[in-house]
């Protein structure tokens, strides 16, 4: 008996070595397909932990698309003109458009929609903080076109070069999209600020709302962003929190000054020294209240959301049964 232990544990022992040899083998041709920036595509080998990162980052993203149509949707009725209503008709479609393409690209690593969306919906999944901001006014609307959208932008475009393919080509299209969305946010407030004291007011009121929440969108600083170091060294980060953040601040400040807008931060100012703005503190402490679920609408935004999911059962249900019927009538006339 005790031989024959031996024996099984030699055996499964080299079965092991084997297995880890392969595995070495896996890991060194994904480490070189990451270091000569390959694309790392849905069949390829890929670290767990690699994996798990991708559908924690796609998901949240995901998640935003589809949330961040609520604040905007808000005001669809309200719009000011049939042109502004088929516009933001437009964007917030847009929206659901880039959660579809998100969610299929987390669906190529293995993760369904249904179970991502359960996250979601019992708070084990995040979305982006600036969606638990309120849509007070029309100028709100702009406001997140030019800098919502605009920082989604500073963000997403690196991410067209992440390593892992369906998230990157994704993203191309993402982008592309939103690049619509800033510029006619940023059309809206020019009309807005040339406009009359009040409707300039408006503009402005919003802008100060909005600045901050968008500087945090970029996520926590460097010294405490806890995947940044690692999502860097696989290239799905290009860059990190705070360099983007600069990058977006450098960017605003001129086409605030061409919109006659000013940015609410008395210590922003150029550095020469740096070739950056110097921008004031953040408060951080409201950061990770909002993330926590005590925003002002975090409670307002989940649960519509599933309102949203359980009033479409329906449409899921019909569209399973017309796939159904679709499928069973082709296999049929095969047969
Ligand atoms: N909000 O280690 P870190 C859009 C979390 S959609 C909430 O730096 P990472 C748009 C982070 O998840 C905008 N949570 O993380 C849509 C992590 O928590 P977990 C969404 C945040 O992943 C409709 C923890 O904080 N864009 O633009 O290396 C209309 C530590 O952070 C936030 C994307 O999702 C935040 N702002 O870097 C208009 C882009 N920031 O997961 C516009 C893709 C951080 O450990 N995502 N957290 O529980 C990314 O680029 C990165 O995930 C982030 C964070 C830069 C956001």
């Amino acid at each position: 008996m005790a031989t024959a232990a031996a024996h099984r544990t030699a055996a499964a022992a080299a079965h092991d070595a084997q297995d880890t040899a392969a595995t070495t083998a896996y890991e060194r041709a994904f480490d070189a397909a990451v270091a000569a920036d390959d694309r790392i595509e849905p069949r390829d080998w890929m670290p767990d932990a690699y994996r798990a990162t991708l559908v924690r980052q796609i998901a949240q993203h995901a998640h935003s698309e589809i949330i961040g149509m609520q604040p905007e949707a808000n005001w669809i009725t309200r719009a000011p003109s049939l042109r502004r209503k088929a516009i933001l008709m437009a964007k917030v479609q847009d929206e659901a458009g880039h959660g579809l393409y998100l969610y299929s690209a987390a669906e190529t690593l293995g993760t369904g929609r249904d179970e991502l969306l359960d996250k979601l919906h019992s708070g084990r999944q995040k979305y982006s903080s600036i969606f638990n901001y309120p849509t007070l006014t029309w100028a709100d609307v702009g406001a997140i076109g030019w800098l919502v959208d605009g920082a989604a932008i500073t963000n997403q475009v690196p991410l067209c070069r992440c390593s892992y393919g369906p998230y990157a080509r994704a993203m191309v299209r993402i982008c592309k999209e939103e690049s619509f969305h800033q510029r006619q946010g940023y059309e809206l407030l020019l009309a807005l600020s040339n406009g009359t004291p009040e409707q300039h007011a408006m503009a402005q009121d919003a802008v100060d709302r909005w600045w901050w929440p968008s500087l945090m969108m970029f996520g926590p600083p460097d010294d405490a962003s806890q995947h940044s170091a690692q999502s860097m060294a696989w290239k799905i980060k290009r860059h990190s929190n705070d360099e983007l953040r600069r990058r977006f601040v450098d960017i605003c400040v001129p086409q605030a000054e061409s919109l006659g807008l000013a940015l609410p931060d008395p210590d922003l100012r150029w550095n020469e020294e740096r070739g950056h703005h110097d921008f004031g503190a953040i408060d951080w402490t409201e950061f990770w209240e909002v993330l926590k679920g005590n925003g002002p609408c975090n409670e307002q935004r989940i649960t519509q959301r599933r309102r949203a999911h359980d009033e479409g059962a329906w449409v899921r249900e019909a569209a399973a049964a017309h796939a159904a019927k679709h499928n069973g009538g082709t296999q049929g006339a095969r047969a």
